[in-house]
């Protein structure tokens, strides 16, 4: 086809072209295939556990209020949702209709708030549950809707902690019988972005920042994964994947608390929105929204597809094709008249 026969073409078949992009782009938009049914087969035979929100609340952490859901919510403080909640929400959703709304209000000057949706097997007991695999991979999407800065300062930060914000985290039991954090992912802030960094907790303390700078973008959906090898002994791992790129890899670590009591997890697996301080939120200091979708634990790495095209890419895609399709026909009508 000459570019003339192009004109052409695209001039007399204009309206089918626009009813075209209109349908594709409602049905992508109405009809949304949820991102974990889209993943390969050898992935998604590879997964242990999911929740992508789609059943409208929050049963695929607690299994209807399960007592032995083998994971929960736990909220900072119990039971007012004022402070701290998670809802299953429309309107800002990764896949299909919902994703994990967390908040949290008042988190400010040092006063905890926390939010925490945590797994420790792979589906309730009463029906069949195992503790999670020693090695797995941990994944979710995230979404934060504003820039928020976590970062304490004296005189007020008075334990000198400077502040932290942790969003992602493994825990185990020590002797003691309490649940202890053993690596936390956080989201810091470093001049005008976000940024995570990864402390270990138990049994001792360090900071690990990434490889590369990945400042967290604001209003867009975001991958994280990690990989953990729970172990007592100092031969544990832990890597974690942004955006599908390597951005931690913590190597011969102790990685489960040691001598944990009979009946109590090795590890288990949190994503949240747990903190003493944060601010960024237009409407109030001390309050923060992180939306999650589509969180997976699974024997193989999720994060090998992406970058992938999701259907807000394709929408953008589809919108791109139809500009430069009507430029170049307002183009060629210009030049006829
Ligand atoms: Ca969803
Ligand atoms: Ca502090």
């Amino acid at each position: 086809m000459c570019k003339r026969d192009y004109r052409f073409f695209v001039g007399s078949n204009f309206s089918l072209i626009f009813t075209i992009f209109i349908y594709i782009n409602s049905a992508i938009s109405l009809y949304p295939q949820t991102w974990i049914s889209t993943l390969p087969t050898h992935l998604q035979n590879s997964i242990i556990w999911y929740a992508d929100a789609e059943t409208g609340n929050l049963d695929q952490f607690t299994y209807g209020n399960n007592p032995s859901a083998g994971g929960g919510v736990f909220n900072t403080p119990l039971s007012n949702p004022s402070q701290a909640q998670v809802t299953a929400s429309t309107g800002v959703a990764h896949s299909g209709n919902y994703a994990f709304r967390t908040e949290i209000n008042g988190a400010y000057h040092e006063v905890t708030r926390a939010v925490r949706m945590m797994r420790w097997t792979d589906k309730p007991w009463n029906m069949g549950g195992q503790y999670l695999p020693s090695d797995a991979y941990y994944s979710t999407w995230m979404y934060l809707p504003h820039l928020y800065d976590p970062r304490q300062y004296a005189p007020w930060d008075t334990n000198g902690d400077g502040g932290w914000w942790n969003v992602f985290q493994f825990k185990s039991y020590d002797v003691n019988n309490i649940s202890q954090p053993t690596f936390v992912l956080n989201i810091g802030r470093s001049g005008g972005n976000m940024r995570f960094y990864l402390t270990r907790i138990h049994p001792t303390a360090q900071t690990y920042y990434p490889s590369f700078t990945f400042n967290i973008p604001v209003g867009q959906w975001f991958h994280v994964e990690a990989r953990y090898v729970a172990s007592e002994n100092p031969d544990g791992l832990i890597q974690i994947w942004l955006n599908g790129q390597l951005a931690f890899d913590v190597q011969n670590v102790v990685t489960s608390l040691p001598n944990n009591p009979p009946g109590t997890y090795e590890h288990a697996w949190g994503i949240g929105n747990y903190t003493d301080h944060v601010v960024g939120h237009p409407n109030s200091d001390g309050t923060a929204v992180v939306y999650f979708d589509d969180a997976i634990i699974s024997s193989q790495r999720i994060s090998q597809v992406i970058p992938e095209t999701s259907p807000a890419l394709l929408q953008i895609i589809m919108l791109s094709l139809f500009l430069v399709i009507f430029s170049k026909y307002s183009g060629s009508r210009r030049a006829k008249s």
